[in-house]
């Protein structure tokens, strides 16, 4: 039993969180920033505590404070939402310590899965294919420009404590080989402390495809399907779709079927995804997130099921009575985000609605998005019976929408999803790349 959930993170995420606490009937306590005090989520929660100043690392990031906050407002549960310390094993570890329930995987899970060699080999133990030409971590340049070799220019170059494209670098030929092993090891040591790095084959325009799982501690893990995130602008994705256009019948009840083995073979609770690479019709493992993602509602709408809600049943020990036959697909999502370009202050706000449109977003009228934080401040959600429908409701979505006094990336978007490439489903990662092009 959970009675009251620390929400240890803010924007939309907090809000959504709070929402699905409010259903449950479950008090929600959000932890914010200075930056945050007029937060939706603050004025939406039943109550909030201030967990320290504006930048992250002593607010968001402050372990201390959050469990502390946890504590005075007497919190069974801390939610740690995405980002921020939502994959911190040392976090969840020291939750667990003060008798405090995380909701995520086992600390030792977040702990493998955080290390992207171990979670590579971990797939591979299990049969789920890893992407060709693929090695452990580097140990010695010659070495490693064997391997490469081996395997094949161009190879990429990828931080062992990385994820989400932080820390990789694409090498198109031997020559330059070493000095970029050097730079992207220094660069790792920097950014993470660790300088661990391990190569791939680079797969040329791939599209990123998705497996979102729901496990409890009962043994029961379901896959709902994938959602397709290829359309990404520096790493960052940007329009998000179930089911992928590109994934056969046959591909998704095998992806899934690696997903749920990987994920029993972990001994995982709650929600997670699993990443592919997708070229053709051959699938392979890139990573695990160990947390929900921002893009989950575009699998809450083709299932029908509440994942934030049935992540924080997993955390309490419920069995969720999971059975795959009773996942059923329906029909096609899609989600938009729109972020700032800059900080500034609401002075219109007139979010889209209607038959099939869902909106999460943290925005009101008069509300400052604040220079500190994460740049997404809505997602548009929109359901329809398949794509073709879907697409053009985002469309109608799109062009009602009305936000004054922030710029947002709202333009580009509506060129993406009006364009005749991306309307046609048959595109890769570089998709947005040659968009851009054309405007320019
Ligand atoms: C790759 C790749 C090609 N080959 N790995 C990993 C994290 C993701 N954000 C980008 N990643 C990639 N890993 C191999 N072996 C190409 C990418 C990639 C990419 C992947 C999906 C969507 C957009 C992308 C844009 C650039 C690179």
């Amino acid at each position: 039993m959970i009675n009251s959930i620390l929400i240890a993170n803010r924007g939309e995420i907090a809000v959504r969180i709070v929402r699905a606490c409010r259903e449950m009937g479950i008090r929600s306590v959000v932890a914010y920033s200075s930056a945050d005090e007029d937060s939706l989520a603050v004025r939406m929660a039943d109550s909030a505590i201030r967990v320290g100043p504006a930048p992250a690392r002593e607010s968001y990031l402050n372990k201390q404070s959050l469990i502390s906050a946890a504590v005075l407002t007497r919190c069974d549960a801390i939610h740690p939402g995405v980002g921020f310390l939502s994959e911190n094993a040392a976090f969840a570890q020291e939750v667990t310590d003060a008798g405090i329930v995380f909701i995520g995987p086992k600390p030792e899970t977040i702990s493998l899965l955080g290390d992207k060699v171990q979670a590579k080999k971990t797939a591979r133990e299990n049969g789920v294919p890893v992407i060709p030409g693929s090695t452990g971590s580097v140990e010695d340049a010659k070495a490693a420009l064997e391997s490469a070799e081996e395997m094949g220019f161009p190879v990429i170059i990828k931080a062992a404590a990385g994820g989400g494209g932080k820390g990789m670098r694409i090498v198109r030929e031997a020559g330059e080989f070493e000095r970029t092993l050097k730079m992207a090891a220094s660069e790792a040591e920097s950014a993470f402390s660790d300088g661990t790095v391990y190569l791939e084959k680079y797969l040329e325009d791939p599209r990123h495809v998705e497996v979102q799982i729901l496990a409890d501690s009962h043994g029961n893990v379901v896959h709902l399907g994938e959602r397709d995130c290829s359309v990404q602008e520096k790493h960052q994705k940007l329009v998000e779709e179930s089911p992928s256009p590109v994934v056969t019948p046959e591909m998704r009840a095998s992806m899934g079927n690696d997903a749920i083995r990987l994920f029993k073979s972990l001994g995982y609770v709650g929600a997670g995804t699993i990443e592919f690479l997708v070229v053709g019709d051959e699938y392979f493992f890139m990573e695990v997130n160990a947390r929900v993602q921002v893009e989950h509602p575009v699998s809450e709408l083709v299932t029908g099921v509440d994942i934030v809600r049935d992540q924080i049943r997993a955390a309490a020990g419920e069995d969720l009575g999971l059975s795959q036959d009773n996942i059923n697909l329906r029909g096609y999502a899609i989600e938009v985000r729109i972020n700032a370009r800059a900080p500034g202050r609401v002075t219109n706000y007139l979010p889209p609605g209607g038959y099939g449109v869902r909106v999460d977003s943290f925005l009101y009228n008069g509300y400052f998005v604040p220079p500190n934080y994460d740049a997404l401040i809505a997602k548009i959600i929109c359901y329809g019976d398949n794509r073709e429908e879907g697409v053009r409701r985002m469309e109608r979505a799109l062009s009602e929408f009305v936000l004054e006094g922030v710029p947002t990336n709202l333009d580009i978007q509506k060129r993406i999803i009006g364009h005749k490439t991306f309307q046609g489903g048959n595109f890769g990662t570089g998709l947005l790349a040659s968009i851009m092009e054309e405007v320019a």
